[in-house]
């Protein structure tokens, strides 16, 4: 018995162990690669971009295939900001931003920093800086020149001052409108250099890295004429002194009622001034009121599709081709959107689904880059 029982178990495994032998000498069948011909960056005229988030990055691969695929240009959506690439006075973190500078320089891809100085995302060491005029000039030009220096040659281009304008009156942003409501809207920078800070950014930035291209940011300017004036007096005047500026950011965070007659009139005036013309943040919001008995019907679908396409056709005919620095969306697909993840609305502003499938206005949006 015992050994009918040891010859049993001996047949097992020599029959194990050739079966072993078999699979692994058997082909593994490979998945067919698709190559997807018919992409945004492939049609454009100009460069396409997102900004990105260095953590989906490194771990989600559909994302990281959509852009591989798709976008030709990348801004870096929070890991060159202060309270990242400067989170105590005397460390710089370069990591998340050089992950992504890597990404750029292996993959072929324009690198667009974002952004130098803002208002907002200032780590707390910062905003309660103790300090004269003198030194908070110091750690203003320190910190713009430390990051512009980085990244020489490996960006191209750099927001080097966001959102330093009001919407309602086109006044700078200095003291903090609603105190109370644990929302700084005024502006630290403005408070402690001066109104002249962002001319100094720019000449700052410029001495740093000369051959970037360097722009002014802003949201709100296709509905807010008191905004865009501002800006292109800001223009006219850095002109009339030699500051250093390439280019205006147009921001566009939109939704599917902004006015067409609004973004028309923007785009104008902004292309008037010969600058470079970047619309750096785009998404088209179907949702903005946030109503949560809101589904993605075939009708917004529609109205997003449409108005995606307008704002490509409107760049397209109002940009002279010199002045096209070109569209970049604000992230990737409507699961990694700011709108999702960071004011947590329910909205679908992008041009890729929740699983980076191409949508209707990404269809849209690519036969208008195309005719
Ligand atoms: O998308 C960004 C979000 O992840 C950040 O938490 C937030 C604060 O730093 O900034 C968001 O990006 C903003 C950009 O830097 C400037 N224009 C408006 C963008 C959306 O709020």
């Amino acid at each position: 018995m015992k050994y009918t029982a040891l010859v049993l178990v001996l047949v097992i495994l020599v029959a194990a162990n050739a079966c072993k032998k078999t699979n692994s000498t058997a082909p593994v069948p490979v998945p067919p690669v698709v190559i997807d011909t018919e992409t945004l960056q492939g049609d454009a005229p100009f460069k396409i971009g997102a900004a990105i988030d260095v953590y989906r990055l490194q771990i989600d691969l559909m994302y990281k295939n959509t852009l591989l695929a798709q976008q030709n240009s990348i801004t870096i959506e929070n890991a060159v900001k202060w309270q990242s690439v400067h989170p105590s006075e005397n460390i710089f973190d370069f990591s998340g931003g050089d992950y992504i500078a890597d990404f750029c320089k292996n993959n072929n891809k324009r690198l667009h920093g974002h952004c130098l100085i803002w208002y907002q995302a200032n780590p707390d060491w910062l905003n309660n800086y103790n300090g004269d005029s003198l030194a908070w000039e110091h750690l203003f030009k320190t910190h713009i020149q430390s990051v512009v220096a980085h990244y020489r040659g490996k960006a191209t281009s750099w927001d080097v001052v966001n959102e330093a304008f009001r919407d309602d009156d086109g006044s700078l942003r200095v003291q903090d409108k609603y105190p109370g409501d644990n929302f700084d809207d005024g502006c630290i920078w403005a408070r402690h250099l001066g109104s002249d800070y962002i001319a100094r950014a720019f000449e700052y930035a410029h001495e740093a890295d000369p051959n970037a291209l360097l722009f002014y940011n802003e949201y709100g300017q296709e509905w807010s004429d008191a905004k865009t004036n501002a800006i292109i007096n800001m223009v006219t005047d850095f002109k009339a002194r030699g500051i250093p500026i390439s280019g205006l950011g147009l921001q566009m965070h939109i939704d599917i009622n902004t006015s067409n007659e609004g973004i028309t009139k923007a785009i104008q005036k902004l292309a008037a001034t010969g600058l470079q013309i970047y619309i750096s943040e785009l998404d088209i919001s179907v949702n903005p009121a946030n109503d949560q008995s809101v589904s993605f019907t075939t009708d917004l679908q529609k109205k997003q599709a449409d108005k995606y396409a307008f704002i490509v056709h409107q760049y397209k005919a109002l940009v002279p081709s010199a002045q096209q620095y070109g569209i970049t969306t604000w992230n990737v697909g409507d699961k990694d959107s700011w709108i999702r993840t960071y004011i947590m609305h329910k909205d679908w502003p992008l041009l890729f689904d929740d699983n980076y499938a191409k949508k209707t206005c990404y269809f849209s949006f690519r036969d208008a880059l195309k005719n």
